[in-house]
């Protein structure tokens, strides 16, 4: 099932929260909360850590403390929880579309809409790229862009942790970024998220930001939200951090068997393309993503279907995108052919601890045969009997 969580060290994360309730310190910045702050700083290699309940109180907090205001510059081939947050801080989405290959903003249709000017065009006063199924998005053409004009950028980082742009870990790109600790993500806190920047001005006001505005006892010089972390999220955190190496480990595995199978196929008639690492990256491989590139008008829809009959649950992440989707279909957005071809063809597969290699090697099996299945025409025939052991 992809999405499925990764393993929790049960008996660890007990042992915390009985600490946790014995110091009856249960949330609003406690002992757990600072701990994983200090611990994602290290392993980020980041000066400043602001752990909040979720990624998109993350992407909430870090517009505000930006001061961002007109329109934001964000692609709409991604999650709307990107997107979501930043209409709720004030701004207007203006869609770009991604490069084929990385799947992230495009440098050049950035800089282009950074320079567009019009009637209806506010001026620009955020850019929002995502660093996609935990790949490094272009950061240097981006970043030139947008300071060239005077843009700041905020990182959605929420598929990133884990990952490095250039030897350098992501969570230190633009004037911030966040990550999301979602159960559904790599590395979990159940729910959770965090701002990360270097900026200590920035992190200050995020951490106000976060909690009311509170700067002292009856003392609310900004107007805040309540985003905190509570401890019992922190204690499952630390936990999962301690699995780190582990996790990552697995998922390293799974998709080098997933790439292995389908170069193997590819060598003769490629019809499937991993979402491949580029831009000087390497990648936690939380997700993995692949490209259909069958003749057929809605390939990843018809595999999913095939696919979910050999009881292999897959997600087509993130069809269609969040311009098309009813809270967004009024912005007057341009085309987007490479997001709309990404929408029809990308499904993310089961990675992880929740299957084995050899589940992988299976699946990619399936893969392949269902794409034989769905453009050679020849009737469909779905076996109701899953053919391998129930890859839930
Ligand atoms: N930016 C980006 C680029 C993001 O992808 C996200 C979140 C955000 C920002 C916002 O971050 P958060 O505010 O969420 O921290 C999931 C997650 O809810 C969401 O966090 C995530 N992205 C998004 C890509 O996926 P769904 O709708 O796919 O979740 P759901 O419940 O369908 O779960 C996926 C699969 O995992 C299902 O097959 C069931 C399985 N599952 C899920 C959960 C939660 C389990 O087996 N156990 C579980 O506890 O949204």
């Amino acid at each position: 099932m992809t999405g499925a969580p990764n393993g929790i060290d049960r008996e660890a994360v007990y042992r915390r929260l009985d600490a946790m309730f014995d110091r009856n310190r249960l949330t609003n910045n406690g002992p757990l909360v600072r701990e994983f702050e200090e611990a994602i700083a290290s392993i980020v290699g980041v000066d400043h850590v602001v752990a909040v309940s979720n990624g998109t109180l993350a992407l909430l907090v870090g517009a505000v403390g930006l001061g961002a205001t007109g329109d934001v510059i964000v692609p709409s081939w991604t999650f709307a929880g990107t997107v979501q947050p930043l209409v709720w801080a004030g701004l207007r989405p203006r869609f770009v579309d991604v490069d084929p290959l990385t799947h992230s903003l495009d440098p050049a249709s950035v800089r282009a809409a950074l320079s567009q000017r019009g009637a209806d065009t506010a001026e620009v006063g955020l850019v929002v790229p995502v660093h996609l199924w935990g790949r490094p998005c272009d950061v240097e053409a981006i970043d030139r862009a947008a300071s060239e004009a005077g843009v700041p950028v905020l990182y959605d980082a929420a598929h990133a942790f884990g990952a490095t742009h250039s030897g350098t870990p992501v969570g230190n790109f633009g004037q911030a970024e966040i990550f999301s600790f979602h159960a559904t993500k790599w590395m979990s806190s159940i729910e959770g998220g965090a701002i990360t920047t270097n900026d200590a001005a920035l992190a200050d006001h995020c951490r106000r930001l976060r909690n009311f505005g509170f700067a002292g006892e009856g003392d609310i010089p900004v107007s805040g939200i309540n985003a905190k972390m509570s401890e019992m999220h922190a204690a499952v955190g630390l936990t999962q951090l301690e699995r780190f190496d582990t996790i990552r480990a697995a998922n390293r595995e799974r998709y080098e068997a997933y790439a292995a199978a389908f170069d193997s196929a590819s060598s003769t008639r490629p019809s499937v393309r991993l979402a491949p690492v580029t831009n000087a990256g390497s990648s936690p491989h939380g997700y993995v993503v692949v490209e259909i590139l069958a003749d057929h008008p809605e390939p990843a829809r018809a595999l999913q279907s095939l696919l979910d009959a050999e009881n292999v649950r897959t997600r087509r992440y993130f069809a269609p995108g969040v311009h098309r989707l009813g809270a967004f279909d009024s912005t007057d957005t341009g085309p987007l052919p490479v997001t709309e071809t990404l929408a029809q063809r990308c499904l993310s597969l089961p990675t992880g601890e929740a299957i084995t290699t050899e589940d992988a090697v299976t699946i990619a099996g399936l893969v392949l045969r269902g794409i034989e299945r769905i453009t050679d025409d020849t009737p469909i025939h779905i076996d109701a009997t899953p053919a391998v052991g129930s890859i839930a």
